[in-house]
């Protein structure tokens, strides 16, 4: 199958958080995005302390954590950027936006989590059109103290979703390609969706969840798959693990594998 091109030399005419994240992947030589869906905020921020050398981005469901007061919420979100300095990773928050862009805009910088404040990429469902993009996009150019990033999700990993009908997913790319200085890629199962109708895939990252190397699937419809497959085969640039890592018995060590797998599935697919 075809070779594609380094994330280094994808770097050099990237926007900036795109050129941040290649850079440090290379540099950590790792495309792994640990999810880290427990509820408790001090478990949270101590498995993240011992993953960070490992991944190049930690995704958060920050509306899942117990938080005991907005100040918890503060100081979490303190704590969790004070790691990502210390370890040189992202911060994605999987908030999947899927309102008008008025409505968006207020839950992007505002409620209790701000979470354009702390959050190098985040979401959105491309389904309410071109101005959920525009939306976000606003409080991301114009408010945004540091740069930031807006994947769309093009493909799902649940069973049964509806982005294989009709045109959705040709619509969610024209929406992408008409944005670029907003949107930096996409949750999907592969590049095959740029590279379906164009030739500009390495314009954009390519970041795909359900992916285990122990499960076929849980009781909800989630389909997994392996790093190999999804990075080899499939040319995405990111596998997403979540109970893969975290409900191991030891975390760490299992995340040395992930990232050992889809490192040596990078390379392999890959020309300089
Ligand atoms: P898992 O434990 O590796 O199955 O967790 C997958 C994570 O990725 C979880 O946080 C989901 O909310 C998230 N996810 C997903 O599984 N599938 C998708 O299509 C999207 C997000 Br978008």
């Amino acid at each position: 199958s075809a070779q594609t091109r380094s994330y280094a030399s994808r770097a050099e005419k990237a926007n900036p958080i795109l050129k941040k994240l290649f850079g440090l992947m290379e540099e950590k030589k790792t495309n792994l995005c640990v999810s880290v869906d427990y509820t408790d905020p001090s478990k949270i921020l101590d498995i993240i302390d011992k993953v960070g050398p490992k991944v190049c981005m930690v995704k958060t469901h920050i509306d899942i954590i117990s938080f005991s007061s907005v100040d918890a919420i503060r100081s979490f979100t303190a704590s969790l950027t004070a790691l990502s300095q210390k370890h040189n990773f992202l911060i994605f928050e999987d908030r999947k936006f899927a309102d008008i862009g008025s409505t968006v805009q207020h839950q992007y910088r505002g409620g209790v989590y701000n979470i354009v404040e702390w959050a190098h990429i985040t979401n959105a469902h491309s389904f309410p059109g071109p101005g959920i993009v525009t939306g976000l996009g606003e409080v991301m150019l114009k408010e945004a103290k540091e740069p930031r990033g807006l994947l769309l999700l093009a493909e799902m990993s649940s069973a049964g979703n509806l982005s294989t009908e009709g045109a959705y997913r040709a619509k969610t790319l024209q929406m992408a390609r008409d944005h670029k200085d907003i949107v930096c890629g996409f949750i999907a199962m592969g590049n095959q969706i740029v590279t379906e109708s164009g030739d500009d895939s390495d314009d954009f990252i390519f970041m795909t969840p359900g992916v285990n190397l122990a499960d076929k699937g849980d009781a909800h419809g989630q389909q997994y798959q392996s790093p190999e497959f999804v990075i080899g085969e499939k040319k995405s640039d990111i596998i997403i693990v979540g109970r893969g890592i975290i409900k191991a018995e030891d975390p760490v060590a299992v995340a040395e594998k992930y990232r050992a797998a889809g490192w040596e599935a990078y390379e392999k697919r890959t020309v300089a």
